[in-house]
């Protein structure tokens, strides 16, 4: 049995997610997690609320709450959501916990302690209209290195280049507006990861199997220049993780946190402190530390293409600079944009549909499957509410929906509610049993790589592979002439079902459940081969007929969700 660790990239908690957020991280975590746990592996899945930084600031002064209490409201709103997804955490921890300010303060020790940490007076921008410093977010400006012209004090949306405020080229305040802005003395931390450049190198370079999307963002901060800087990680801000060595002051740092993408991945180990900590769990060590039993675990990070500089420069300088045996990631799984009909998604403008909404117009596991089977991998994809209704019209509704309810309801109404007796399985279903064997190796094989669209092309052939067979074999026209051999051809088609339940767990597992439960099984085990798993439900196993799996979607539908989700959210 392995032991796969899971993280997925932590959300910020100002609002609700859209669904290129999702697809980018969050659900393929989970399907992989799925998937994992289906294997019979054992799998530490965690995620949490990223609620530090100017965002959670801003987002708090605009629903005139304190910041604690909108993060902790928030937090609650996104742990909702995420169940509605079945988004499978084994823990949906929060940044701002007890065990993450402790574990920042141990790592920035370590770092000072390594001689990593440089104390820097610097000249910071000053807002004289906001009467305060003004970090990262709350300045805009044109990026030096493309000229997009709505780059953010911390990182450039359109390139990716991490930026400190003052690179910016015509700054001005997001909060005001103003350009009044003066640059005064004040000490920050930086973190000297041109120290760590060799290191940070030969790890990367080691990295031959991971994504190419992955070590294209890597290399290209790492090597073309200036990519790798030292870099400032503490803000003059009152919200975050109080800047401390260890549990001593910081002199000269009073009133100071740290920067919120140094606290941020560090929640991904304190997150399984907090899962201890919740009783969910005894032992978070041996998932972590190296020295600890760490040393066998596959660790899996996913997150959109914007987070990968953070995950394999900065992150990593932290783990590594600590000197301390920390489990460094093993697999880097990176995502390009989902657009929207012909734009791009945007939380500001609320154009497209966010999680929240995706639920209250149709079930999980309607978004999960097309979401999953168009996931932006080699490239940005894009969601348009026709694409959308044909998939799941004919994947879901007519190919699995429909095989289901064909068979059971023929079943019933033929032999009742048990799996009947009678027959042999012949040639043609030794057929379907070596088709059905090659696409359950080559399914698991792109499982196994996280190669998440070929997946569910194989997911899908899996299906169509029952569907044909039904549509061949026919027994409502066999049994006129040769009711044993229908019985047959019914018994095969229900402990496909059985199987196609296991299979399609990991993409749409409310479905799953629905069938197994209607095959009254709760033998989940994956299957060791086809041939086994399609003579599991022996004859006398009683069935029953599930509701319809899945309903299409309207024309009519279509076009108002178009219409609704246009843009300017409600
Ligand atoms: N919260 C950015 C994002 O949600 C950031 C990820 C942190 S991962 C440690 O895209
Ligand atoms: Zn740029």
């Amino acid at each position: 049995m392995a032991r796969h660790l899971i993280t997925s990239a932590i959300p910020y908690i100002n609002g609700i997610k859209h669904l290129g957020n999702l697809v980018g991280s969050q659900l393929p975590a989970d399907l992989f997690a799925r998937y994992q746990r289906g294997r019979g592996h054992e799998v530490l899945f965690l995620c949490s609320t990223d609620e530090h930084g100017t965002p959670a600031e801003l987002a708090a002064a605009k629903a005139g709450k304190p910041v604690a209490e909108y993060c902790a409201e928030m937090h609650e709103v996104q742990a909702r959501i995420a169940e509605g997804f079945r988004l499978s955490f084994d823990h949906f921890g929060r940044s701002s916990s007890e065990e993450n300010h402790k574990l920042t303060q141990h790592f920035a020790g370590r770092l000072a302690e390594a001689g990593l940490i440089a104390e820097v007076n610097e000249k910071q921008m000053y807002s004289h209209a906001d009467g305060r410093y003004l970090p990262d977010r709350y300045i805009e400006g044109t990026c030096p290195n493309c000229g997009f012209d709505s780059a953010r004090g911390d990182q450039c949306d359109n390139c990716t280049k991490q930026l400190d405020p003052v690179d910016l080229i015509n700054p001005h305040s997001t909060i005001s507006g103003s350009t009044d802005l003066e640059m005064r003395e004040t000490k920050h931390l930086y973190l000297r990861q041109t120290q760590l450049r060799g290191q940070l190198e030969e790890w990367i370079d080691s990295k031959t199997d991971w994504p190419v999307l992955t070590t294209s963002i890597a290399k290209k901060w790492l090597r073309d220049g200036d990519g790798l800087q030292d870099r400032g990680i503490t803000r003059d801000l009152d919200w975050g993780v109080p800047v401390k060595k260890g549990d001593q002051d910081w002199p000269g740092m009073e009133g100071k946190v740290f920067y919120v993408w140094f606290d941020a991945p560090i929640e991904y180990i304190a997150c399984s402190q907090e899962w201890v900590a919740a009783g969910k769990g005894s032992d978070w060590e041996r998932w972590w530390r190296t020295d600890k039993g760490a040393e066998d675990v596959t660790y899996t990070q996913f997150m959109g293409k914007d987070n990968v500089p953070f995950h394999t420069l900065s992150f990593p300088c932290t783990i590594l600079g600590s000197g301390e045996p920390w489990k460094l990631v093993d697999y880097i799984k990176s995502f390009n944009y989902l657009n929207y009909d012909g734009g791009q998604f945007s939380t500001s403008r609320g154009r497209g549909v966010f999680m929240d909404q995706a639920l209250e117009i149709l079930p999980s596991d309607y978004w999960r499957w097309w979401l999953l089977s168009h996931a932006p991998e080699s490239s940005d994809s894009e969601f348009t509410w026709e694409n959308f209704q044909q998939s799941v019209n004919k994947d879901l509704a007519d190919v699995l929906g429909n095989f289901v309810s064909r068979i059971t309801k023929f079943c019933r109404s033929k032999f009742g509610e048990e799996v009947p007796a009678g027959g042999a399985f012949g040639a043609k279903e030794a057929e379907v049993i070596a088709a059905l064997s090659e696409r359950l190796t080559a399914y698991q094989g792109f499982m196994d790589a996280i190669e998440v669209r070929k997946a569910a092309g194989e997911l899908r052939a899996i299906w169509v592979i029952g569907n044909e067979y039904l549509q061949d074999a026919a027994p409502w026209s066999t049994f006129k002439e040769d009711p044993e051999t229908a019985a047959m051809q019914v018994r095969f088609g229900l402990n496909l079902i059985r199987l196609y339940a296991i299979l399609s767990a990991p993409f749409i597992p409310d479905a799953a459940a629905t069938m197994l439960a209607a095959m009254k099984t709760e033998d989940s085990a994956w299957p060791g081969s086809v041939e086994t798993a399609l003579s599991a439900l022996p004859a006398g196993h009683g069935f029953e007929v599930p509701e319809n799996l899945f309903r299409k979607i309207t024309d009519e539908e279509r076009e108002e969700w178009q219409a609704r989700f246009a843009g300017v959210r409600t």
